[in-house]
């Protein structure tokens, strides 16, 4: 056991700091901190901030920043592989991987972004618009956030996955394991955890030589799934449970990438005796130790070093603990050839349709989604992803027969490219066939910018969660109607899973 669990007011557990309530002004994005005459807060609808702004110009800015963080963090994950794996920027990327009428339709709207590091400006752009003083026509904002869906989804999403792929593998189908039972108490545990895999690739390397069998290395969130996803390597945990994964007390050295690392792990750690590695300049974090990978040689080196800390660490920790969960089977490894057997069972109306299951699990949502996915899987084939995948899998639902793991979140664009290819197989157009997307529990910036891209393609998208549109507002109508108007799609918000299954079924 820990000499002191972190139980003072500060450092309680997520489900406990939970308990304090989001507010409620936030909630609906009616409140403004973008020059220091605010912050304002916007409570009544006919409301304005000291500028003037009103709650539609200031929930749209918000939005559109939202989504340029999201955009932001795919794209820079790109970038960064590019970066590590000392490979050029591809030319006409957009244009060798949407559809020619989509693209034809961005290019109408002025909505095709520009590439080959151009696309940094759009979210640099994004920033300067939502600016006091700068856009205050709410339709235009909303327009310029459908844009850095595009950039999200193919210089972020498509891209990083062509560059993972390439680098280290297409994923196979194979048998994996989920759940914090794949913890061992009894060996050296190493968890990875962040996004972007290309160290955590180095170090599953090492981990699986011969010589390192006292080697247990194990998976959390996106950079987890992808691990899990290419090499079977089992996912302890997602985004929800990674304090939990800490508290095992058998985590020898816990590494991270960027994104998704709780800051709250650092006072966990040191009352278990793990030590928590950073690898990334861009996401140091103070408490821990940083060792710098950005060459595949300094990935090789630091994979060795890291073995070595967590042997050390391995010999002064206690291994007499019971680690309650078990670990659960999945079926794992799905990539986008999956379409070709999709479209045939979409012709031999053997199914309804697809709904990719998306995103993050905010712990805010208290609904219980997944019965009704269980139930719409009777007639539609499931596609799911990053957090959301791991949920099925601890639920022991990712049979592969329905409900497919398509791996982490930027491999979202796999579920866009199968989307893509049926739609090609059976000569029309995306928004023709019956998919649907679904984020029931959004909680990161990256979650909104994925269906943002979605919806750019002409699918529907659905939040479960207030994703900083609220009904009945203009913001809402905009997203329902306006999006329809030009992409035939529309972004929604449903809490209620019962009537969520009714809208669709
Ligand atoms: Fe308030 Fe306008 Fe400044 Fe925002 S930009 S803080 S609404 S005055
Ligand atoms: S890890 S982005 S909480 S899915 Fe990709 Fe999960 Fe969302 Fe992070």
């Amino acid at each position: 056991m820990p000499d002191e669990i972190p139980q003072t007011k500060e450092k309680k557990f997520l489900k406990q700091r939970l308990e304090k309530l989001p507010c409620q002004v936030g909630l609906h994005s009616h409140c403004c901190k973008h020059c220091l005459m605010g912050p304002c807060i916007l409570t009544n609808s006919n409301d304005v901030g000291v500028c003037g702004a009103n709650q539609d110009v200031i929930a749209s800015r918000n939005l559109l920043r939202f989504t340029a963080a999201g955009a932001s963090c795919h794209t820079g994950h790109a970038l960064h592989l590019m970066e590590f794996l000392n490979k050029e920027f591809p030319n006409n990327y957009i244009e060798k991987k949407a559809p020619k009428y989509l693209i034809k339709l961005w290019k109408k709207l002025g909505l095709m972004p520009k590439v080959k590091f151009e696309h940094f400006k759009e979210i640099s752009e994004a920033l300067h618009a939502s600016t006091l003083g700068t856009n205050a026509d709410y339709q235009d904002i909303l327009s310029k956030t459908v844009k850095l869906g595009i950039i999200d989804g193919y210089l972020g999403l498509y891209l990083a996955t062509e560059l993972e792929d390439k680098a280290f593998g297409k994923p196979k189908i194979r048998q994996g394991k989920i759940n914090l039972g794949v913890i061992k108490p009894e060996k050296v545990n190493i968890a990875v955890h962040g996004h972007e895999p290309a160290f955590a690739e180095a170090l599953a390397k090492e981990a699986l030589k011969k010589e390192n069998k006292d080697i247990n290395l194990v998976g959390v969130c996106c950079t987890g799934a992808s691990l899990l996803a290419r090499h079977g390597i089992p996912l302890a945990s997602n985004v929800v449970f990674q304090e939990e994964v800490i508290a095992t007390g058998s985590i020898d050295s816990l590494v991270v990438d960027f994104q998704c690392i709780l800051p709250s792990l650092v006072d966990l750690a040191e009352c278990y005796k793990t030590t928590i590695i950073t690898t990334n300049p861009i996401a140091k974090i103070s408490g821990t130790t940083y060792l710098p990978v950005s060459t595949p040689n300094d990935a090789k080196r630091i994979a060795k070093q890291i073995i070595k800390i967590s042997r050390d660490n391995f010999k002064k920790r206690n291994k007499d603990i019971k680690i309650e969960q078990k670990e659960v089977d999945a079926v794992i490894g799905f990539n986008e050839n999956l379409a070709k057997e999709l479209s045939i069972k979409l012709k031999n109306k053997e199914i309804k349709g697809i709904i990719a299951v998306i995103g993050c699990k905010n712990p805010r949502v208290k609904e219980s989604w997944l019965p009704i996915f269980k139930k719409l899987s009777e007639n539609y084939i499931i596609l799911t992803s990053g957090c959301m995948a791991f949920e099925f899998g601890s639920a022991g639902m990712l049979d592969g027969k329905r409900i497919f793991h398509l791996g982490s979140c930027v491999n979202n664009s796999r579920i866009a490219e199968i989307f893509n290819r049926i739609a090609k197989l059976h000569k029309k157009k995306i928004t023709d066939m019956p998919f649907i997307v679904s984020a029931p529990a959004p909680m990161t910036e990256k979650c909104v910018a994925i269906g943002f891209f979605f919806a750019s393609l002409g699918v529907d998208v659905h939040f479960g969660y207030p994703m900083m549109i609220t009904s009945d507002t203009n913001m809402e109508d905009f997203l329902r109607t306006v999006l329809k108007e030009h992409f035939e799609s529309r972004i929604f918000l449903e809490t209620d899973p019962e009537k969520f299954m009714e809208e669709i079924k």
